[in-house]
């Protein structure tokens, strides 16, 4: 009998102990990659056992302070404290530390910071999370746990951070049938189909990314819009994401179709001036904000690629802009799309939205801002900085940037793109301050890189995107590599040696995709339509832009645009202590050479090399830092898990062949233009340039 029940007792024991397990397996998939940053795996060495002997328990707040999103915080730490501690937080010990969370009484908009404060040396030792509301307590909660998972003692976790800006948003580019535009990680998230009634888990996890990182918006769908997602029925489905998603300090904001008067509301036409249609507007707003208070407002993509708007009616940008404004009056916000071009203008495309907008400043109502991708192309491997920034000083702008990578090998080339992002907000603009000063008033939007794929952003290094873009709308003056240290040290390995070689990796990323697919500023040299892989000899389309040659211009001549005065001007529209900078082929950074200078391809570059025999040598830098890279990541397999070792090995197997695709297929073509032998210790392509040409890939993804 006693034995029998021993016996019970230690079935029951083990059982308990396989449910905890369980739950933390649950919460970690093995290891595919959804928990992201996370993961909070068991600390190790000194500071395992220094959590061990603080054993942190979890004051819960009470009453007015007390909330769906206080509840969250609560979970998240004991949930994240237990797992750092590897399940070995001791409850109710005499010496335990109490965390608290201060959190004043306003449920809040996700704007306010916290504070983190130690008082371990009080009688009775506390660890303080205050914040004016409760988002902030959030955001505070999520940043003790990062503290913590990187190693950092309670001791001496002192923080005290407010976002530099109101908005940090996403923009999914999801269409409602599943599909997502430029989406290389599977289909949607969003699951309209089921919507309302079931919510998907993912769609908390989502939130909770999100909330870690300080993300406080989400555009749901592609500014490619269609008319529907404006009827009841999608209202309804978005009032369910935006009551999961409010807890999280996430507001939910929609893509309009600016025609959505005609398509939807029977009216025979969408003229932002005629009464009919700004009351069709202003009911509308009416409709969604009677079920979402703190709807968020409209991205809007007008006139641009083919979309519907406000020239459609001889009216301006202001027109359409302030037209929504309106409806939407001061419960929302509109954010108007710069990204503008048009196939009759015959000015250079990187012009086209400075000579647009810059007359309109000024007249833009007080809640609309004006969304300006980060360069005046199109989220190119490298361009400079949008001239509209600083142009436009009595707007509100805001930065837009792709975290799905679009022009940069999609999910299966590694490239961490804070060292792009923080180029662009370290850009002193010459007039008022860095990109990254002229956008404080608004904010940051990240085009979205997430999708159905179990790792979310289908690659697991594409999650740092996610993660850098989050972190750098929070605060745009931490470097990459303090985001690239926190995000790989959480989401990978506590082996000190290892961080240092995966931080190495991600890195040195960005600028070897930027030197084997358009070195030397060249630009859009991607297959056209996909964007996938090399395709400079495409000269015929019917659209001038559409067409990489525009863009290099290379003959047996010279390559490269000439922005400067003797070419299509562009480098006017930059402040004159800029474009002086810039104006010189000699003295110009080598990085933006192409892009504003046409040059012959005997150019002597300072480093004493011919501009034929530089671009070879940056192809050929291009592809070996990637072989450089993908074998340090060779030798970590000891530090990492075998399931995503093995991920990310085949990924760098996809991109070291593409690197030498790119450099091939590039050189054969520029070869076949200017006639010049291969430089010195240049390997020639092997296939002749034909081949290259020949390739097609109908099934590329996110077209
Ligand atoms: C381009 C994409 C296109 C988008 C467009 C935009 O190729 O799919 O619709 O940007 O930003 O880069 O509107």
């Amino acid at each position: 009998m006693m034995r029998e029940r021993r016996l019970v007792n230690r079935l029951a024991k083990a059982l308990a102990t396989v449910l905890v397990a369980g739950l933390a397996a649950s919460q970690a998939h093995a290891e595919d990659g959804y928990e992201l940053w996370l993961r909070h795996t068991p600390l190790e060495g000194g500071a395992l056992q220094e959590l061990g002997q603080y054993a942190p328990e979890v004051v819960a707040p009470q009453g007015e302070f007390q909330s769906a999103t206080t509840d969250i915080a609560v979970e998240e730490l004991r949930a994240g404290l237990a797992n750092l501690a590897g399940g070995n937080v001791a409850r109710g010990k005499a010496t335990s530390i109490r965390i608290t969370l201060d959190c004043g009484t306003a449920v809040g908009d996700g704007q306010a910071g916290f504070s983190l404060v130690p008082e371990l040396d009080r009688p009775t030792p506390a660890f303080r999370i205050a914040a004016r509301d409760h988002i902030g307590c959030l955001h505070g909660s999520f940043a003790l746990l990062r503290e913590l998972a990187l190693g950092k003692s309670l001791a001496d976790i002192t923080l005290q951070e407010r976002p530099a800006y109101p908005l940090r948003m996403l923009n999914h580019w999801d269409n409602p049938d599943g599909h997502v535009e430029r989406g290389y990680a599977g289909r949607s998230i969003f699951d309209w189909w089921h919507l309302p009634e079931r919510l998907d888990r993912r769609m908390i996890d989502y939130a909770r990314a999100n909330a870690s990182i300080g993300i406080n918006g989400a555009v749901v769908n592609n500014v490619n819009a269609r008319a529907f997602m404006l009827e009841p029925r999608y209202i309804a489905k978005l009032k369910r994401l935006a009551d999961a998603w409010r807890p999280y300090g996430i507001r939910v904001y929609l893509s309009p179709r600016f025609s959505a008067p005609r398509d939807l509301g029977g009216l025979d036409t969408a003229d932002p001036l005629d009464p009919e249609v700004r009351a069709w507007w202003r009911a509308k707003a009416d409709e969604i904000y009677a079920a979402i208070p703190d709807f968020g407002g409209f991205l809007v993509k007008a006139n641009s690629e083919g979309q519907p708007g406000p020239q459609d009616y001889d009216r301006t940008h202001a027109d359409g802009a302030n037209m929504l404004a309106e409806a939407l009056g001061e419960r929302g916000t509109v954010i108007w799309r710069a990204f503008v071009y048009s196939a009759e203008d015959e000015t250079d495309r990187a012009m086209q939205a400075y000579a647009e907008f810059v007359p309109l400043d000024g007249r833009f109502a007080d809640n609309v801002i004006l969304q300006v991708k980060n360069g005046p192309i199109d989220f190119q491997p490298r361009e400079p900085f949008h001239p509209l920034f600083g142009a436009m000083p009595r707007t509100r702008m805001m930065l837009e940037v792709q975290v799905t990578k679009e022009y940069l090998g999609f999910a299966s080339h590694l490239a961490f793109l804070a060292p792009m992002w923080e180029e662009v907000l370290d850009a002193d603009t010459g007039r008022g301050g860095t990109v990254a000063q002229v956008v404080a008033p608004a904010g940051m939007a990240g085009v979205a890189n997430t999708g159905a794929d179990r790792n979310w952003t289908g690659s697991d290094f594409d999650q740092a995107n996610w993660y850098a873009f989050g972190r750098l709308a929070w605060d745009p003056g931490l470097s990459s590599e303090t985001i690239a240290r926190e995000w790989n040290a959480q989401t990978f390995t506590r082996d000190q040696r290892a961080q240092d070689a995966i931080t190495d990796i991600m890195l040195g990323s960005r600028e070897a995709v930027v030197r084997y697919m358009t070195p030397l500023g060249l630009a859009h040299l991607m297959g056209t339509a996909h964007h996938y892989g090399p395709a400079p000899w495409v000269c015929d389309l019917a659209r001038p832009e559409w067409n990489p040659c525009y863009y290099h211009r290379a003959d047996a001549g010279g390559i490269g645009f000439d922005r400067t005065a003797t070419g299509s001007g562009a480098l006017a529209q930059y402040a004159p202590e800029i474009a002086q900078r810039w104006r010189d082929p000699d003295t110009i950074d080598p990085a933006l050479l192409l892009w504003f200078h046409r040059v012959t391809w005997d150019h002597r570059m300072a480093d004493g090399l011919t501009l034929w025999e530089r671009l070879a040598a940056e192809y050929d830098r291009g592809v070996s830092e990637v072989d450089r890279l993908a074998a340090t990541w060779h030798g970590l397999a000891p530090a990492i898990d075998p399931e995503r070792h093995r991920a990310v090995a085949d990924m760098f197997a996809i991109q070291q062949k593409e690197a030498l695709w790119w450099r091939d297929a590039s050189l054969a073509y520029w070869h076949s233009v200017n006639g010049l032998p291969y430089p010195d210790g240049v390997t020639p392509p092997p296939p002749p340039l034909e081949h290259y040409m020949s390739l097609s890939f109908p099934e590329a993804p996110g077209q």
